[in-house]
């Protein structure tokens, strides 16, 4: 049972009289038993093409095949000549996710929704990035977050706004930075094919408009929901267990080679790496190891179901109860406090390191965020 779903923070009420309602993200208050998290079920998927349109399809699957133990991918190759880079100035919000529910509905409808209850049978909606940001919240110490949520039909809707901090880093990127965003893209086109049967191809053309997205949906705790998630890739092989479990999540790193490097990764990449790709249920992690000029020189594989026994060891570790647990009680606190019905209507949660998750209201505002279209789709 949730004990600190939210509390009057600092100053006595005497001495702040208007202080709002807010939560508290000190990891001890979330060190109790591992919440209800059930398995999560692929509901459905869909794709986005080489000009970012939607399909409410698996045509962007993609099959791993299983690199040597130490590759030589050139992840640098094709950065100048063979990249069409998304326009990350274009903010999507839910619309790709808010697509494929439009499109799906009678999927979602349970047997307890009447054909007239036009309502989703789910508490929240929102893309699986946005959760692994609510679950590493009480071990982040560098970025912050908004989520604007929005009440609609009894479902709250999840989606993030970009902090102003964010926006100066994307504004201020050093074409370093920039080339090795590309780096991720690459390693996964020397890995992943197009068919089950074919090979990879890497004289071909990256182009990260193109993506396939998982939708799940799963309980946590009391909270029923239903989100959506890029997969890089699945098994290939056909007898390889349904989704989500065949699916492979790829990562690229840099090379270790001292033990504190070593533990660094424990510390702080696997917490993301295991955040990620535990919400899905995707079962494992494949990291290639690069060196500085972003040649990738070795391979390992992570099991999500082993990775909190890994970091046992490392002294003063993230704990996953905590993790699911703060966005169990997150997710209590954003009930309670978005009860208008509208979907106009923003409830902007936000959050800074070492601070309290807080919020404030706005109507008709730039942070509305559901289309008309969906709205009138839904209502109708
Ligand atoms: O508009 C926004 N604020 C965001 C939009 C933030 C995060 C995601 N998105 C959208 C994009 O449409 C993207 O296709 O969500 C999709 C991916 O959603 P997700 O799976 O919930 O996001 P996340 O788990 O953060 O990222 C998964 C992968 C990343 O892989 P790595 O291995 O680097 O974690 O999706 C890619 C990236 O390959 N990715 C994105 N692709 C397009 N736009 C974005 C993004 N903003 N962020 C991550
Ligand atoms: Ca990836």
């Amino acid at each position: 049972k949730p004990n600190h779903h939210q509390h009057q923070s600092g100053a006595t009420p005497e001495q702040k009289p208007l202080s709002c309602p807010s939560l508290s993200t000190r990891r001890e208050l979330y060190e109790r038993d591992f919440p209800l998290y059930k398995q999560p079920v692929e509901v459905g998927c869909f794709s986005l093409d080489a000009e970012r349109r939607f399909f409410n399809d698996s045509r962007q699957m993609r099959y791993f095949v299983e690199p040597d133990r130490n590759p030589n991918f050139d992840l640098r190759d094709g950065y100048k000549g063979r990249y069409v880079k998304r326009d990350d100035s274009v903010r999507e919000k839910l619309d790709h996710i808010l697509r494929w529910i439009v499109a799906n509905r009678s999927k979602l409808d349970s047997s307890a929704t009447t054909a007239s209850s036009r309502a989703l049978d789910v508490d929240f909606v929102t893309w699986r990035g946005h959760l692994t940001k609510l679950l590493t919240t009480p071990y982040e110490t560098r970025e912050g977050w908004l989520l604007a949520v929005t009440r609609f039909s009894g479902t709250l809707y999840i989606s993030e706004v970009e902090t102003e901090a964010a926006q100066r880093e994307r504004d201020n990127r050093t074409e370093r930075h920039e080339e090795m965003m590309y780096w991720g893209y690459k390693f996964e086109q020397y890995t992943c094919a197009d068919n089950p049967d074919s090979l990879p191809d890497p004289s071909g053309v990256v182009n990260t408009n193109e993506a396939f997205c998982t939708v799940v949906q799963t309980r946590l705790a009391d909270h029923r929901l239903l989100f959506s998630g890029e997969v890089d890739c699945r098994d290939k092989d056909p007898d390889a267990p349904a989704p989500p479990a065949c699916y492979v999540e790829l990562k690229t790193s840099a090379e270790i080679c001292t033990p504190k490097q070593r533990s660094n990764l424990h510390r702080f990449k696997l917490l993301k790496w295991w955040a990620q790709s535990f919400l899905p249920g995707v079962p494992r992690v494949v990291a290639g190891f690069r060196d500085h000029e972003g040649v990738v020189v070795s391979m390992e594989t992570f099991h999500i179901s082993k990775i909190s026994h890994l970091i046992k060891n490392e002294y003063n570790c993230w704990k996953p109860t905590v993790c699911m647990n703060f966005c169990s009680d997150f997710m209590s606190f954003v009930k309670h406090m978005a009860t208008e019905d509208n979907p106009s209507v923003v409830y902007l949660f936000s959050w800074e390191p070492r601070r309290d998750v807080t919020f404030s209201i706005h109507r008709d505002s730039q942070y509305s965020f559901l289309p008309h279209w969906y709205v009138k789709e839904m209502t109708s």
